[in-house]
């Protein structure tokens, strides 16, 4: 089991976190998102590919610091 935390400084509210949490669950391999809107990072376990996790916050608007 992986573990990735990745530093989105621009998450500003629940529904940043909200839309982070929905595209990265569905990246392959993806076990659980936790994203913390105080310290604006994403954790992320399992064994999903770093570059499709990025991708995924991306899509959900956001980008990796
Ligand atoms: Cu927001």
């Amino acid at each position: 089991m992986h573990q990735l935390v990745l530093s989105v400084p621009n998450i500003s509210c629940g529904r940043c976190v909200e839309a982070i949490q929905e595209e990265v669950g569905l990246v392959a391999g993806v076990h659980a998102v936790t994203v913390d809107l105080a310290t604006r990072t994403v954790r992320v376990d399992g064994d999903a590919d770093r570059a499709a996790v990025v991708a995924a916050i991306a899509e959900a608007g956001h980008q990796v610091a």
